[in-house]
């Protein structure tokens, strides 16, 4: 099949999931177009059947805001004409889909049927959908997309409670390559990070609110004063500053470890004895889900899809939103006990496997496959 596939090229776990699923489709055969406003992060080097078409957008003076949506209609429609793509596949509701649905319309003019496939990632719809004035886009675009999925079932209830949306929606889950993460860890990280044995907490994310990375400082204040131990915060982001600051108010500077941002995160994955979560809203949790590929329990809220990912007292713990002194002893029970520490690292690696992109790829596959024999119906 030729796919285009439209994601956001950034560090973010949907663009994340477009551009792994990209390069699988790739590997098995399939001509692959990422169409986006930059290299997505994880698309590595020149590889077969990858193609990166750039949208770009031309400065003129009258425009306040670039169209960006209007130039990715516009490429979209270029590439589906030139490349003769089979499909397109958009991650992220806004500006992709409605783009999408955009290019759809020229393309009928043109005698041409392209189908879009719209996956739903989660802030697209349990942030921006509370935003009335995204609402009738969003509604309009999973009503009119040809096939919809979302990442998990909390997602898809949200999405039915938060629009006014009669749109089938199939659950694809996210996946990871899990023999990306067979690696021993690094001893010589390990020791630059922790020089005296310490434990290694860590937390991966693009420090947005929703995030609460403050509470991942407030319960590693209380962790170190039992447990030696290290905070390693990967990202960056605009609560980075406050964070800052509250480390410093707590006088945890010396333990926490700022990294910023990282292309491969499985390096530190690999040298962690635990992953933090406390996420106010998570329709998924891919950042958990890598990390209990890799080995890492995971410590996070019941939030959205979490629970649909890590689970309570197998591969990691859960507490309420907020809850600092739940997550505080949850944090405790495995770090004082490295029995069970280890056990649960084994599960959590035995539960990842059930998400390895060889059991979800094919999913993806038998949708495409559908969608595209309806327009094969339409077009006889
Ligand atoms: O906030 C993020 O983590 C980024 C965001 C995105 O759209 O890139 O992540 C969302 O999509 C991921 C991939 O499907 C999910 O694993 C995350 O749970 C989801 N984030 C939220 O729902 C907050």
């Amino acid at each position: 099949m030729k796919i285009g596939i439209v994601c956001y090229p950034t560090f973010g776990g949907s663009g994340v999931v477009a551009t792994e699923l990209g390069k699988a489709l790739a590997d098995k055969g399939h001509s692959i177009h990422f169409i986006t406003y930059n290299q997505p992060v994880r698309l590595g080097s020149f590889r077969k059947n990858i193609f990166y078409h750039e949208v770009a957008v031309s400065e003129y003076p009258l425009f306040d805001y670039p169209p960006y949506e209007l130039v990715l209609a516009s490429k979209m429609v270029d590439v589906a004409r030139y490349e003769k793509l089979d499909l397109l596949h958009v991650h992220y509701a806004i500006p992709h889909a409605s783009a999408a649905l955009t290019a759809k319309t020229i393309l009928k003019e043109q005698g041409i049927d392209l189908p879009v496939i719209t996956t739903l990632h989660g802030t697209d719809i349990t942030l921006l959908g509370k935003d009335a004035s995204f609402e009738p886009v969003i509604s309009y675009a999973i009503n009119n997309s040809d096939a919809v999925t979302a990442v998990s079932n909390s997602l898809k209830n949200d999405t039915y409670k938060l629009f006014g949306v009669n749109k089938e929606i199939e659950v694809i889950p996210n996946f990871v390559c899990i023999e990306q993460f067979n690696f021993k860890p690094n001893e010589e990280l390990r020791e630059a990070h922790a020089p005296n044995g310490e434990r290694i907490l860590t937390h991966i994310s693009n420090f947005r609110p929703v995030k609460r990375v403050d509470d991942i400082v407030r319960v590693f204040a209380e962790v170190r004063k039992k447990v030696p131990s290290k905070l390693l915060l990967v990202g960056d982001g605009p609560d980075r500053n406050r964070i800052e600051n509250l480390c410093r108010e707590l006088r945890t500077c010396e333990d926490v470890i700022m990294i910023g941002k990282l292309k491969n995160p499985t390096e530190v994955l690999a040298i962690a004895d635990l992953f933090m979560l406390p996420s106010e809203s998570e329709s998924f949790g891919l950042a958990a889900l890598e990390a209990m590929a890799a080995g890492v329990p995971v410590i996070s809220t019941n939030a959205g899809g979490l629970p649909e990912v890590n689970r309570h007292g197998v591969t990691g713990m859960m507490s309420d939103v907020g809850d600092v002194e739940d997550l505080v002893k949850n944090t405790l029970y495995l770090l004082e006990q490295p029995e069970i520490l280890a056990r649960f690292k084994k599960q959590a690696r035995t539960r990842a496997e059930q998400f390895d992109l060889t059991r979800i790829l094919p999913q993806y596959e038998a949708l495409y496959e559908r969608v595209l024999s309806k327009v094969t119906l339409n077009n006889a």
